[in-house]
């Protein structure tokens, strides 16, 4: 019988132990060259620091963005750092990052910070945050639509093992009338040409969509008859959709990437299609806290839906640990705990460190109970269990035949 303080060490090797597969992030390799984000000044104007940093200024987003990266940065460190703790979790996030890369804070020189950055490798670089974060591979979100982004596909056909790749095709939805053009295609049939040059070149693991908290499925829209296309196709190449529900998108468009909300989604949509398509498998994701516990029951009756991360907003302890409760009490350990939806490389250490940490301690919870109640819980459980959540519930999902 495993005794309380045995019960928390046991978690704690198993999680130092298992390599986690990151589902969703915006990384790219280092052979997208300027797509590659990384070191400090990307570290600090992540657009989630930028809105929390223009919130004490008297300095407008247009003027803020006029500034060269790294005065923006140096302001960031200023506002948040300095005049104030750094105490929400973007802010923590850079203090966790500094303390694991054994970076001294003692003195909150940025420019003394900055000297370790400016020795960085990039070749090694990538392994030892991925040995740091203790990540096996990150999926990145591929826009086949972004011009920048192609160029690096069509060139660098060696693949990167540590970066796979996911089809984001929001762009097909919110701007069709003019991709249709750039796409030389008269209706939607015509896109599974494309489709099938994209995957050649970038063999995603799944295609994704964000879609507005007014997404309506069905609609009777082109919208509609779009997406009925790209299921079919992924029917045939057997692989998820991942729907990524409630981005009210440029709320404040001056604020740029940071302009972006949340609203409430509608669950009856991912009921319609989980059940008008039953041989396809959808990956979901809901930006909003009010929609966690429908989406937590919808999965109780779809086996072909994934409930996967606490996504932007959510990513934030108080609410991880809520919705990695409810989801193990209603679900068991049939859901992806999280991903860490990071744009600049060294952010896979904090956000891991951070969400782990509370995974930990929900898991510790509920394993009390379940031997409180009687369950000769043994050792060899708790590693193929946290094993499923970080890694297998994936893989075998984009792999299944439903
Ligand atoms: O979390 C973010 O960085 C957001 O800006 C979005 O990119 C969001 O995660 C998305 O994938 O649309
Ligand atoms: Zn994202």
């Amino acid at each position: 019988m495993l005794s309380e303080r045995d019960l928390e060490i046991k978690i704690e090797n198993a999680l130092n132990k298992i390599k986690i597969i990151d589902i969703h992030t915006h990384l790219f390799p280092p052979s997208f060259k300027d797509l590659f984000l990384y070191g400090i000044d990307s570290l600090l104007t992540y657009h989630y620091l930028i809105a929390e940093t223009i919130r004490y200024l008297s300095i407008s987003p247009e003027d803020f963005y006029a500034l060269s990266l790294k005065t923006q940065a140096n302001l960031v460190w200023k506002t948040l750092f300095l005049e104030r703790s750094p105490i929400s979790e973007s802010a923590r996030g850079i203090v966790t990052i500094f303390k694991e890369l054994g970076i001294d804070l003692g003195e909150r020189d940025l420019s003394k910070i900055r000297i370790y950055f400016e020795k960085i490798d990039n070749g090694e670089y990538v392994d030892l945050i991925f040995e740091k974060a203790n990540i096996d591979y990150v999926v990145m979100t591929n826009d086949p639509f972004d011009e920048r982004e192609m160029d690096y596909w069509r060139k660098n056909m060696v693949k990167d093992k540590r970066f796979r790749a996911s089809l984001r095709l929001d762009r097909l939805i919110t701007d069709w009338e003019k991709l249709k053009k750039h796409l030389k295609i008269k209706d939607y049939t015509e896109i599974r040409k494309h489709l099938d040059e994209w995957f050649a070149i970038m063999n995603p693991l799944y295609i994704a969509f964000s879609f507005p908290p007014k997404f309506k499925y069905p609609d009777h829209s082109f919208r509609s008859t779009i997406l009925e296309e790209i299921i079919s196709y992924a029917e045939e190449r057997k692989i998820p959709i991942a729907f990524m529900m409630g981005a009210k998108r440029a709320v404040n468009p001056a604020l740029k990437l940071a302009g972006d909300s949340v609203g409430r989604s509608n669950i009856e949509s991912i009921e319609n299609l989980c059940r008008s398509f039953p041989n396809n498998k959808f990956m979901v994701t809901m930006l909003s806290r009010e929609n966690q516990y429908e989406l937590c029951v919808t999965a109780r009756k779809f086996k072909n839906l994934m409930i996967f991360g606490c996504w932007w907003f959510l990513n934030t302890p108080s609410l991880i640990e809520e919705i990695t409760k409810m989801r193990i009490e209603l679900l068991g350990f049939s859901f992806i705990p999280q991903h860490s939806d990071a744009r600049v490389l060294e952010q896979l250490i904090y956000k891991w460190k951070n969400s782990k940490e509370i995974i930990k301690k929900v898991v510790y919870e509920k394993y009390l109970d379940l031997i409180k109640s009687g369950w000769i819980l043994k050792e060899e459980d708790i590693e193929r269990d946290l094993s499923q959540l970080f890694r297998r519930n994936f893989e075998e999902f984009v792999l299944k035949k439903i």
